[in-house]
């Protein structure tokens, strides 16, 4: 089959027209350049040669992971669990044509082209902190749009509480899925009103450009409050439910992988303290904060609950 890359179909202008911030707008947007954060080197592939990102820091300072870093070091274990391999793995995985088909507890389901998406959403950067359970994170420019307007425009019904995130089932494409790593397909799982909030958004892109096979090609959940696992890769099924999903990862690990999985440094890991993680590219570890550092915007949706338990 002929391999059509979403950039020949979406012209490149499509995601690069509504750049914006979704926290902290001030002085980073005032003073911000296109700038490429990639420097060309013989490490550098195709991908980050014309990376861009409207802004080199998140709206805390922090600064961006080089494009090369971010491709490069990643969990998708669908092809491989070694994250320096998964670039490489993926190369070449087909992402066209691809459906994402909205359903479940909705009165408007809806099975959507790339195209369709791409072309009624609009695209908009969001540079958000990415978190793993495993201690380490990154500060990615993705590209994207908030998942509530897909949901809103599948009407909830009043029964759905739940929203559960099926990626793509593909042995042949990945390798990972020809093991028994982890209960295939990759599923995961969010409280509606989580689904809704602003901050959740579904990625299209990153650096400016289509999402590369590595990082969850062609459409993946970011849910930057969370640890990692919950920003599902790779999606085909967007379900809305009455009853909280059983996640892959809580099917093989429920007390080490829960449901909320909100990034929090006092509650541990049972095998290790999650106080502080190792930014990828740099040296030393940064304090974690809490709800990777977007408590503001969302600790309101945990009035009343514990959060020592919400892991
Ligand atoms: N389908 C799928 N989605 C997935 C994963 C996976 O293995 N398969 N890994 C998760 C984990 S553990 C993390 S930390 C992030 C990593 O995203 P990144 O590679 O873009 O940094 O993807 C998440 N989404
Ligand atoms: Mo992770």
């Amino acid at each position: 089959m002929q391999k059509i890359r979403v950039s020949e179909i979406t012209p490149e202008r499509l995601y690069l027209t509504r750049r914006k911030f979704i926290v902290g707008v001030g002085s980073v947007v005032a003073g911000s350049l296109l700038l490429s954060s990639c420097e060309p080197s013989a490490e550098t592939d195709e991908f980050c040669r014309d990376a861009s990102a409207s802004a080199g820091v998140d709206e805390l300072g922090n600064t961006l992971t080089s494009c090369e870093d971010v491709t490069h070091y990643n969990n998708f274990y669908e092809f491989t669990t070694s994250k320096q391999r998964v670039a490489e793995l993926a190369r070449g995985f087909r992402t066209s044509p691809w459906q994402l088909s909205v359903g479940g507890l909705v009165g408007k389901p809806r099975v959507y082209t790339m195209e369709e998406v791409l072309s009624l959403f609009p695209q908009e950067e969001r540079i958000y902190r990415l978190r793993c359970v495993e201690g380490w994170g990154m500060v990615v420019p993705w590209v994207g749009f908030p998942l509530a307007a897909m949901l809103r425009a599948a009407g909830p019904m009043a029964e759905a509480a739940y929203v559960r995130f099926t990626s793509v089932l593909d042995p042949q494409q990945m390798p990972g899925q020809r093991t028994g790593v982890l209960p295939w397909p990759y599923t995961e799982g969010l409280r509606l009103d989580e689904a809704m909030h602003d901050l959740t958004i579904l990625a299209t892109g990153l650096y400016g450009k289509p999402l590369p096979p590595q990082e969850g090609a062609p459409i993946r959940l970011v849910v930057p409050w969370k640890y990692g696992f919950k920003s599902s890769k790779s999606l085909v099924r967007i379900d809305l439910v009455k009853e909280s999903p059983v996640s892959s990862w809580m099917q093989i690990s429920p007390n080490e992988y829960g449901f909320y999985a909100n990034v929090n440094p006092d509650v541990p890991h049972p095998r290790w303290s999650q106080a502080s993680e190792r930014r990828i590219g740099l040296a030393g570890r940064v304090p974690t904060l809490p709800f990777n550092g977007y408590a503001d915007e969302v600790a309101s949706l945990y009035t009343g609950m514990d959060l020592k338990k919400l892991f």
